[in-house]
């Protein structure tokens, strides 16, 4: 299979995430796209391939203008104030109660501020989520890897994978979130879609909610966003991720969530990956976008499900028996040193190949 990756992901380098207040070690780090492609290559069953640059129009056709201008100036901006800090995590978030009692046309005509800080909650889901030097020139490159794996797979191949990183799913069309920037996923998807004319199905395997996704396609028939996600009642980003959020207007029907137990096993969680699969499957189109997490893993220092790197492969078995041709990009997944051998295990069972050993 072919792998798309560049050492841009690199540019992204927080050493620190805040949590509830206070400085953690950074979970979304360069050393993940290093452990998963390191063990690609170590397989000899992988090929990388270079990104193409694909410019700023494929993110602008799901993103807000606003969303992109922010993430180009945060960092400008950061210096400019002359902060003093190594990551910019926002000061003040409009959250929904400081608009009560106000109309929604009112409350769309308040500024943007000025102030980074204030900016950095504007466009920002959570305080977890640290904007650095290279973070937007990184987010511009994981784009551009879903992109080239789209092209890939538009091209004539069965499947492709994208090493994104940073990860895309938390991130709707105005606002960042999650470690997310730009929604590589959903950014993919609409490509697949511009170029074919065709239906197509998202399938969101990481152990988040991808409300980002979810918000980006809520009200449309042609992109069928499901997700399989820990429970929001004890897990980011907490208000999404319901079973009952169905999609709105032509979307109606065209979002599925299937909330999982805690610490819910490799038999658990197929169960409802063949339910996914068969709503997929009674759907036309010809092209699956996997966002592919491994913080599913039950090693994984922020998720709380329970899943073996053989679950993984059978995973990847399970989804390739669609017999759709697979778009796959990489979510999340924090638990470093099993990352390679669970990319490498859903990777194989996708195409056919036995396990291979962990
Ligand atoms: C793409 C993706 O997987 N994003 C995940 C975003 C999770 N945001 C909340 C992170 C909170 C980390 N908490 C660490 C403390 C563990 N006890
Ligand atoms: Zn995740």
């Amino acid at each position: 299979m072919k792998v798309v990756h560049t050492e841009g992901h690199r540019r992204h380098d927080p050493k620190v995430e805040t949590y509830l207040g206070l400085p953690l070690p950074a979970n979304e780090v360069p050393a993940r796209a290093d452990a998963i492609r390191d063990a690609l290559v170590a397989d000899g069953g992988f090929e990388l391939v270079d990104p193409q640059g694909h410019g700023a129009g494929p993110i602008l056709s799901v993103h807000d203008p606003g969303l992109v201008r922010f993430l180009e100036e945060a960092w400008p901006a950061v210096q400019e104030q002359a902060i003093d800090r190594e990551f910019l995590v926002a000061d003040t978030y409009p959250t929904r109660g400081m608009f009560q009692g106000m109309s929604d046309e009112f409350v769309a005509s308040r500024p943007e501020t000025r102030a980074v800080g204030g900016r950095a909650g504007w466009w920002g889901l959570d305080s977890s989520n640290p904007i650095v030097a290279g973070t937007y020139v990184a987010a511009r490159w994981a784009v551009d890897v879903a992109l080239t794996t789209v092209d890939l797979v538009l091209g004539g191949e069965t499947a492709a994978y994208g090493l994104c990183r940073p990860p895309g799913h938390h991130a709707a069309a105005a606002m960042a979130g999650g470690y997310c920037f730009f929604n590589n996923a959903a950014v993919a998807a609409q490509a697949i879609v511009d170029a074919t004319g065709e239906r197509v199905a998202i399938l969101d395997v990481d152990v988040h909610h991808g409300n980002g996704t979810q918000q980006i396609f809520w009200r449309r028939e042609d992109v069928l966003y499901a997700s399989l996600h820990a429970d929001p009642l004890r897990l980011y980003p907490f208000f999404l991720g319901y079973a009952d959020e169905v999609g709105e207007g032509p979307g109606r029907g065209a979002n599925l969530n299937f909330p999982q137990p805690l610490r819910a096993d490799d038999a658990t969680y197929l169960a409802d990956l063949d339910r996914a699969l068969e709503r997929i499957a009674a759907e036309p189109g010809s092209i699956v976008v996997v966002s592919l997490g491994f913080d599913t893993f039950h090693l994984d220092p922020i998720g709380d499900l329970a899943l073996t790197t053989e679950g993984y492969h059978e995973m990847g078995r399970r989804v390739a028996a669609l017999g759709r041709r697979l778009v796959i990009v990489q979510e999340g997944g924090y638990h470093v040193p099993a990352l390679g051998g669970n990319a490498r295990a859903w990777l194989r069972g996708a195409e056919g190949r036995h396990f291979g050993g962990a």
